[in-house]
């Protein structure tokens, strides 16, 4: 190597590199069956969306097949799917939500 002598080889001195933590996409699945106000419901209660808001999200849903909910670290994630799932699950819809690395 070569940190600043004059003498042989390759240079290999580093900047110091900040990495940050990936972030991961949640992300909500169109259904024929779960009911458009429980997915409404769903986006108030857990992602903290206007019923405004909420009501985009899922007629995109409805109508793209997916879309992304919001962007969390991997724990923050994690639950949000988790309390999804538990909900829909309890109400006996079959409302999918994932995750994926951004
Ligand atoms: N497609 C569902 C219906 O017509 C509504 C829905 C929207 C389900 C978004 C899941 C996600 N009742």
């Amino acid at each position: 190597d070569d940190g600043g002598g004059s003498d042989t080889s390759v240079v290999t001195d580093t900047r110091p590199k900040t990495k940050r933590p990936p972030l991961y996409k949640v992300l909500l699945l169109n259904d024929d069956y779960t009911p458009m106000e429980f997915v409404v419901a769903v986006l108030e209660r857990f992602f903290g969306m206007s019923h405004a808001q909420a009501f985009e999200i899922m007629l995109t849903v409805h109508k793209k097949g997916v879309a992304v909910v919001g962007v969390f670290s991997h724990e923050i994630a994690e639950t949000k799917v988790a309390q999804v799932m538990d909900f829909a699950r309890r109400h006996q819809h079959p409302l999918q939500c994932t995750m994926e690395k951004e």
